[in-house]
């Protein structure tokens, strides 16, 4: 039994979703999701784990496609929508999804599977009509999502969670924060990470509360939707707060009241995926009346460590371990540090991920011997909260909310004809957390638009550089490694 689509039917006619002014209640999800869920299962009875790839557009369809893959007993794979084809067959192909499902506009980016007979490709909109079939009982422990994330190797990992971890991640954060079906949340996260899908989707739909959904960010939209009065509950990366607050400066001063009135009855405004300055904590509340909660979670692992819904949220701390999350610090021998002391953040609980896709080598290396996830993040307990200090690697980047891997950028930039040598780096920047950059070693004349063009072919505008310098040779140590606090200085 699935419990989000439990939920769903007790209270059928309530407002599940709003878009583009249509709204949708929990009856049209049930109703659609067992149409395409029917569509799935063709001659089957239940899909058995198979990873389900879809390309679908925030709103109604999206939610309608992940429970239909959930319901017909498959593994949703999310698609970026804004990635290159390129970056979207990694994740076909590394999953092997033999089903891929789209929303009309994006038939045409994914036309190469269209005559690919190993594969069922179809558009959502030829999904109609269907016959209901039965729908299978889903065992907790089957898997359930595959999500890529990067990290120290140069190609993403898929992140497989089980239906049980789901659950488990959902029913943490939405009994931390008080959800209940009184909620109506923004949506404007990418689905194709937990922040988007977990905490804002799964948790306000579990609780019959309502979402709408906004497809592109925009600060001006986003203030709009605040001036309507419905929303009682914002969640974003900093890089969005920072934008908010550059567009609030910008407006006239009724404007500005009118929207402190707005905000002033939301009743929670979170932020995480990325540390939050405390200048931007300090410039949000005085322009909505709110303290950001801030909270730390990571794709593995959901979310961890919390600020208190009620209590004091300190500026610059993640906060404590969630309820029923197991955390420790330790060193690089594997000691627990002591109070004051920096250890890398590692942790038990049930929200932790089953394995990463086909990798089982990668699996049993991100976990300790006696099962603690290693996370890789480092940090320090004082007066009761945890604050993160950084990461153990230099090679992982988080910008605009998104984690990014330096040795996955090098990698594309080493196949440009002309490029000999490359480094990429995060530089510290305002807006963005962190900026991508890359030095390049390169032999003649070198025009970088060209290789902008180049590049956004191959990988999504998040990824790609925003400054280059020109170097004749990388700096290395003795052993012959690119020294990157080095190629940092550069910058
Ligand atoms: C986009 N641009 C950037 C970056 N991204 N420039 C510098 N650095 C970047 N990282 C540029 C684009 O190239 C473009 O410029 C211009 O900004 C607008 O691009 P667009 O894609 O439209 O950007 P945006 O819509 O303004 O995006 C900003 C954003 C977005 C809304 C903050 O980055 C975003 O949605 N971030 C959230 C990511 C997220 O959800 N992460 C959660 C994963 P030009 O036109 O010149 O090319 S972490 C997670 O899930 C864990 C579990 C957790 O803890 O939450
Ligand atoms: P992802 O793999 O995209 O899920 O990103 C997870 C990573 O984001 C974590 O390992 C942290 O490095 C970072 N992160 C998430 N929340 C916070 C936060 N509140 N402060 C600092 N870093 C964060």
């Amino acid at each position: 039994m699935l419990q989000l689509i439990e939920n769903a039917k007790s209270n059928p006619l309530k407002t599940a979703i709003v878009e583009e002014k249509k709204s949708f209640s929990y009856q049209n999800l049930l109703d659609r999701s067992e149409e395409i869920a029917s569509f799935l299962l063709n001659d089957k009875s239940d899909l058995e784990e198979a990873p389900v790839a879809f390309m679908v557009s925030p709103g109604f369809e999206y939610v309608a496609v992940q429970w239909a893959i959930w319901r017909a007993g498959g593994i949703a794979v999310p698609l970026c929508i804004t990635y290159p084809l390129p970056s979207l067959q990694y994740v076909i192909e590394d999953t092997k999804a033999s089903i891929i499902l789209v929303g009309n506009e994006y038939v045409e980016t994914l036309k190469v599977y269209q005559e690919d007979s190993s594969k069922l490709f179809s558009s959502t909109s030829e999904i109609f009509d269907q016959k209901s079939k039965p729908l299978p009982e889903i065992e907790k422990s089957r898997g359930a999502m595959i999500l890529y994330t990067s990290g120290t190797t140069s190609l993403p990992k898929g992140v497989l969670t089980t239906h049980s971890n789901i659950e488990s991640q959902i029913s943490t954060l939405v009994n931390a924060w008080e959800w209940s079906s009184e909620d109506y949340i923004l949506e404007i996260l990418p689905l194709h990470h937990v922040h988007g899908i977990i905490n804002v989707l799964c948790c306000a739909l579990w609780s019959g509360a309502t979402v709408e959904f906004l497809n592109q960010f925009s600060a001006k939209e986003v203030f709009k939707i605040f001036l309507q009065g419905n929303l009682n509950v914002f969640m974003a990366v900093p890089t969005i707060y920072f934008k908010l607050i550059s567009e609030w400066e910008k407006l006239p001063k009724e404007e500005q009241q009118k929207l402190g009135q707005a905000m002033a009855s939301f009743r929670l405004m979170v932020s995480g995926s990325a540390a939050l300055p405390v200048s931007v904590m300090e410039q949000w509340k005085e322009i909505s009346g709110h303290y950001l909660l801030e909270r730390y979670g990571m794709t593995e692992i959901g979310m961890a460590v919390s600020n208190p819904y009620k209590g004091e949220r300190r500026a610059g701390y993640i906060g404590k371990p969630l309820p029923g999350v197991k955390l420790r610090t330790v060193d690089e021998d594997g000691n627990l540090v002591k109070v004051g002391e920096a250890g890398e953040i590692q942790i038990k609980s049930p929200s932790v991920f089953k394995e990463y896709w086909g990798k089982p080598e990668a699996t049993s290396k991100s976990f300790t011997q006696d099962g603690w996830f290693k996370t890789g993040d480092i940090a320090v307990f004082e007066d009761g909260y945890y604050r993160i200090l950084g990461r153990d690697s230099i090679d992982i980047i988080k910008s605009g909310g998104y984690k990014i891997s330096a040795l996955e950028i090098e990698e594309v930039l080493r196949k440009y004809p002309e490029i000999k040598d490359c480094g990429v780096v995060g530089i510290p920047n305002e807006e963005w957390g962190e900026l991508v950059v890359a030095a390049l070693v390169v032999e003649n004349e070198f025009d970088t638009d060209l290789l902008n063009i180049w590049i956004r072919e191959r990988m999504p505008a998040y990824k790609t550089p925003r400054k280059y310098i020109f170097i004749s040779d990388l700096p290395r140590n003795t052993m012959g490694k690119v020294t990157k606090n080095e190629l940092k200085k550069l910058f």
